[in-house]
This record gives C-alpha cells, structure tokens and sequence, in this order.
C-alpha cells in the first residue's frame, strides 16, 4: 500500500446492525487521532449515485431481476468511485463506507442466485484496484437487526430490501459471514449484538491492528499505547 494514500474502510452486514451509527463513531476516533476522514455510503454518497439509490430502494429495479439491480448499484458505483471516494484517498483522506462491494456480492449475488463469476467479474471492471483496505462486517441475528431497523424508521414504509421475510434476511447473514470467511485479510467479522460503545471499541481493535493508524500519521505504534 502507497503510504500517503488515504486508507479504504467499509462497513458490511444485515439491516440494522449498526452500520451508520458506527461508521460516525470510527469517523470520530480517527478525527480524534488527527486522521483526515469522510464518511459516505452505498448506493449513493455522489449526487449522480443518491439519484440511482432513490430509484433502487424505490423498488422500481425490482422487476428487472438481480442481475440489472446488480448493474444499477455498480452504475452508482462508478460515479461514487470517479467523484468521492478516488479523489478522498488521493489526498490522503480516509474512507469510511457504509456498505460497498459486499453488500452487491450478499444481496444480488447469493440471494438472487447470481452466477457468482457474474458479480465477480463486474466488481473487477467497476472497482478494479480500488478494493477496501479492511472490511468491518457487522454480525447481528437477524430478528435483532430488523427491530433495530423497525425503531430507526417509526412510521416509514420499509423499502424494498427491509420488506424481505425472515428467511432472507437469515440467508443474508450467512451469504455476509461465508463472504468474510473467503477473504480473511480484508474482512473482520466484528460481534454487533453489545452496546454501540463495546461495538465501537472492538472495531477501533481491528482498525489499529489491521490498519496502524499512527505509523501511517507517522508517529510510530508506541504513541497510542
Ligand atoms: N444494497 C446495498 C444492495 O442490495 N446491494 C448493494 O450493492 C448495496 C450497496 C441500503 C439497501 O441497499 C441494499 C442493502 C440495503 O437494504 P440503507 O437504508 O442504506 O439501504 O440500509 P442499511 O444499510 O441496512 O441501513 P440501516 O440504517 O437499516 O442499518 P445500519 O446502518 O446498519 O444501522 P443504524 O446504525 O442506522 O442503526 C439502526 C438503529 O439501531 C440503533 C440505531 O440508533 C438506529 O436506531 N442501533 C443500536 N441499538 C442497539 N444497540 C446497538 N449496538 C445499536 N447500534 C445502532
């Protein structure tokens, strides 16, 4: 890894695991440790992208099956790519994202029963080089995530992914952990089910030790002990 480049973390998992919360807790931490960071999310985090996550959470894609989903989140993809998260990382920025290649390779890929060299090979022409230094996966059982995610929303109708039974989202999880266990270098599987604060600590653990963000600032492993 270039050592001036900022660095690409993504956080991954079910609905409600605490993505959002955590990615601004991580954000923080790093502020705090003197790291430059941006905190964005999938599908959108561009202009161009939160048009296409509009019409992909609307349900109107649906109809046209997994694999043209798969090709409108790569779509918002790109742009995010070209306008945020390339130009982030040039100037040495971090990058914290929540959801990103797993989630198409989880949602589109194992749960539409998609030919996995398909999303495999649409990752490598989409995100090529640009893959995430660490990948954070929230764990979580699902009847947990999808309460969490019922009190977050209050009234709002669930889109067109939260709207999936129990069993989808069970299948979810487990397309999220056997992902994970494939690349055990990038991915962390980190226990989602404690308080936002334990969850938060056992996240900086792996961020340090996968990452070392102060021998990237420069300042040696020793100045954060
Ligand atoms: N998708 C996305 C695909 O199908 N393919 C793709 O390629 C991509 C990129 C995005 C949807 O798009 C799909 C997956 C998704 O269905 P979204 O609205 O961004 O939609 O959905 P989620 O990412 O699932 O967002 P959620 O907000 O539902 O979940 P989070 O971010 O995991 O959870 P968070 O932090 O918002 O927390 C939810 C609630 O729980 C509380 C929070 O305060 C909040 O109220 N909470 C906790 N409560 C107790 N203990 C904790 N530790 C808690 N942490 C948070």
């Amino acid at each position: 890894m270039n050592s001036r480049r900022g660095r690409f973390i993504t956080l991954e998992g079910g609905e409600g695991a605490g993505k959002s919360t955590q990615a601004r807790l991580l954000h923080d931490r790093l502020t705090e440790a003197g790291i430059a960071c941006v905190v964005t999310r999938e599908p959108g985090g561009s202009p161009g992208a939160e048009k296409l996550r509009a019409a992909l959470l609307s349900g109107v894609v649906e109809p046209l099956g997994p694999a043209a989903e798969a090709l409108v989140f790569s779509a918002a993809r790109i742009d995010h790519l070209d306008t945020l998260i390339r130009p982030a990382l040039a100037a040495g920025q971090w990058v914290i994202c929540d959801r990103f290649i797993d989630s198409t390779r989880a949602y589109q890929g194992a749960l539409g029963d998609l030919d996995p060299s398909f999303i495999l090979g649409l990752e490598k022409v989409v995100v090529g080089e640009m893959k995430p230094d660490l990948t954070l996966v929230l764990d979580l059982p699902p009847e947990e995530g999808a309460a969490r995610a019922a009190l977050r929303r209050g009234g709002a109708k669930a889109d067109r992914f939260e709207k999936q039974d129990a069993a989808f989202h069970r299948r979810l999880r487990q397309a999220f952990l056997a992902n994970a266990a494939l690349e055990p270098t990038r991915c962390v599987v980190i226990d989602a089910a404690g308080e936002p604060a334990n969850v938060a600590r056992d996240l900086w653990s792996a961020v340090t030790r996968k990452l070392r963000p102060l021998r990237w600032l420069g300042a040696g492993d020793d100045a954060w002990r």
